[in-house]
């Protein structure tokens, strides 16, 4: 095991900010007044699935990059983007990471190596691709995280970026968050096979499961492929099983999801997980547990009564930095 105490204590702190942060973002969404909306748009949430940003975002070094999905506010958090920038974008303030012109988890931030969001779920493997291919070229040891769903994974664009970063050994991890539902597609209308990662061999490149509510083994299993791409022996498949614990956005209450799954799952909440695993070690106790809660929330609050005050983008401006940031 290579994570110490503090750095484990650290994952817990991840996994904890984002699940405060989206849980609040999740009641501002539903109980704010549509007339005088504070988010503009839905919010899209990682809920029970916080592990898998957090845990494999925690294997990279500062030069590395990040090509988040939808579900990765975790990794942008490790990444170190703050709740201030995240709740500023929620809020479409001038002084957000998108300048007030685009929503939600719509987003980047170059200088943290976070690269701009592309809705198109695949699509952002093939620019992981690119940022590997400069690295490349300029004999960089930079890795590069592609994150993407289990409906993404039938995307052509996947399968091509895939097997072109074999092709040309380029130091990509892809790291596919199998939560089992795509807006209302389950799993099984998906693919006929067990497991994403299986599909590795097809392209030339090692694969792996791992259990997505678990941040300990998704940082391990994450890491060896990290490792590998650092040495330049090229890209990995990491499946992370996991499950959507909320509707695909805060518009949908995903009453399509049988109540038994939702069950089965609760009962594997990935926090809960780690607050098991840091009290067996006798590393953390219930207090200790309670005093973060309370820290997050605080921060939480603060940076959302700062968002508040900020000005939104000014209507002047709105055709600057649409080619270019
Ligand atoms: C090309 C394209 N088709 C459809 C959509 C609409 N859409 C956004 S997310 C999503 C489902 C994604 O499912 P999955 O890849 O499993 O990710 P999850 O939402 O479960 O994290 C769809 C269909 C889109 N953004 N882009
Ligand atoms: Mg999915």
């Amino acid at each position: 095991m290579s994570l110490t105490k503090t750095e484990l204590l650290e994952l817990y702190k991840y996994l904890r900010l984002t699940r405060t942060l989206e849980d609040w973002i999740y009641t501002i969404c539903v109980h704010q007044d549509p007339k005088q909306p504070l988010i503009i748009g839905k919010g899209y949430l990682s809920t029970g699935q916080e592990a898998v940003s957090v845990g494999a975002a925690y294997t990279l070094e500062k030069g590395d990059w990040l090509a988040q999905s939808h579900r990765d506010f975790g990794a942008l958090l490790v990444r170190g983007m703050t709740v201030d920038e995240l709740l500023a974008q929620y809020f479409s303030k001038a002084a957000s990471p998108t300048k007030g012109r685009d929503a939600n988890v719509h987003l980047g931030n170059t200088s943290k190596h976070v690269l701009g969001f592309i809705s198109h779920m695949g699509a952002m493997m093939p620019v992981a691709n690119g940022i590997a291919w400069g690295a490349k070229c300029r004999k960089n040891p930079t890795v590069v995280l592609a994150f993407f769903g289990d409906g993404a994974s039938s995307q052509g664009v996947v399968h091509e970026a895939m097997n072109y970063a074999a092709v040309f050994k380029l130091s990509v991890v892809f790291i596919c968050n199998n939560n089992r539902w795509a807006i209302s597609t389950p799993v099984k209308e998906q693919f006929t096979i067990e497991n994403i990662a299986d599909r590795a061999a097809g392209y030339g490149m090692p694969g792996a499961v791992c259990d997505g509510n678990n941040v300990v083994e998704v940082f391990e299993t994450v890491k060896k492929a990290v490792d590998r791409a650092r040495k330049g022996e090229g890209p990995s498949l990491v499946e992370c099983k996991t499950m959507r614990m909320t509707g695909h956005g805060t518009h949908d209450m995903a009453k399509y999801v049988p109540e038994d799954e939702l069950e089965h799952w609760k009962k594997r909440d990935p926090i809960q997980n780690m607050e098991n695993y840091l009290k067996e070690k006798k590393f953390a106790d219930d207090a200790y547990f309670k005093k973060v809660v309370a820290d997050m929330k605080k921060e939480v609050e603060e940076a959302t009564e700062k968002a508040k005050q900020m000005p939104g983008p000014k209507v002047e401006n709105e055709s600057r930095d649409v080619y270019a940031p």
